[in-house]
């Protein structure tokens, strides 16, 4: 007899994804860009319900940057004004080069982000070879961060499972992944999808959620919370809040999360709730 299925979570995990690295300042002026306005956008978001923050950081020119002093500065503006995970993007742009990737841990955040493949990208090729992610990850044991492993296709998935195979459990021992869903050369955004996804997470994942970009942000939020699962939401995934609607700002997305979270009887987690899930490292 197959084992029963795990029962979902009591509470849901809402990340936000706030900026992202590919929307420009001059297309969408309300992306928060500057470290004052991601600080605003963590605590408005913090208080409609997120507990952890998925961070990417522009420079002064409002271009995605991985400059060392920005990230360390911006995981200082973060812990002092507000009580949410703070994960790194370790992905940047795809135009940033592995060297200064694994950098980003030297900042300390309590989480970082390690995508499991290389992908097509829209026009671009988001690189992440074998050779990489052994070193990311290594990384991140030594350093004692907790890794969200994102999964953009079902192959990240089997990498994933070979990798803690290989190399064991991240530091604290809890595994969470991310399924990044609907980017155009990517998994596609749909239920059968997730449902297909899921099923084939290796047994040691503790923990998922999942974000749809674009048009898929709301089926997956649906699908991912009718399997169990818990949601990252946010203007790095979508600039849309319905159809002909433009995003308002991050807690608009956040908001929507939580309600959708209640709905099904799973409210948003505290940030106190998401540190013993990741069972992230006190900083
Ligand atoms: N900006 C994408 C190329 C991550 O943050 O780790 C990579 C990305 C994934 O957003
Ligand atoms: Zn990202």
């Amino acid at each position: 007899m197959a084992p029963a299925p795990a029962p979902p979570p009591a509470r849901t995990l809402i990340t936000v994804a706030p900026t992202g690295a590919e929307s420009t300042k001059a297309d969408v002026p309300h992306l928060p860009t500057t470290l004052d306005e991601l600080v605003a956008t963590a605590a408005a978001c913090e208080a409609a319900g997120a507990a952890m923050i998925h961070v990417h950081i522009r420079a002064a020119d409002h271009r995605p940057t991985l400059a060392p002093a920005r990230l360390s500065e911006t995981v200082e503006a973060l812990r002092q004004h507000t009580n949410l995970v703070i994960q790194l993007s370790s992905g940047g742009a795809v135009t940033d080069p592995y060297e200064r990737r694994l950098h980003v841990l030297d900042a300390e955040p309590d989480a970082c982000s390690l995508t499991m493949g290389t992908v097509n990208f829209g026009d671009g090729v988001f690189m992440n070879s074998w050779p990489f992610i052994v070193e990311l990850y290594q990384l991140t044991q030594q350093r004692e961060v907790v890794p969200e492993f994102e999964l953009f296709d079902l192959g990240h998935i089997a990498a994933l499972g070979r990798l803690l195979d290989v190399y064991g459990l991240p530091y604290g021992g809890a595994v969470h992944a991310d399924l990044v869903m609907g980017v155009p050369g990517g998994m596609p955004g749909d239920t059968a999808t997730l449902v297909a996804a899921v099923a084939a997470l290796p047994p040691a994942v503790t923990s998922w959620s999942a974000t749809g970009v674009g048009r898929t942000t709301l089926p997956v939020a649906l699908a991912a919370l009718s399997a169990g699962g818990h949601l990252r939401v946010g203007m790095e995934d979508t600039l849309t809040f319905a159809k002909g609607q433009p995003v308002r700002d991050n807690a608009q997305l956040v908001e929507r999360a939580a309600q959708l979270g209640t709905l099904v009887g799973r409210p948003p987690m505290t940030t106190d709730e998401a540190r013993a899930l990741l069972n992230v490292k006190g900083r």
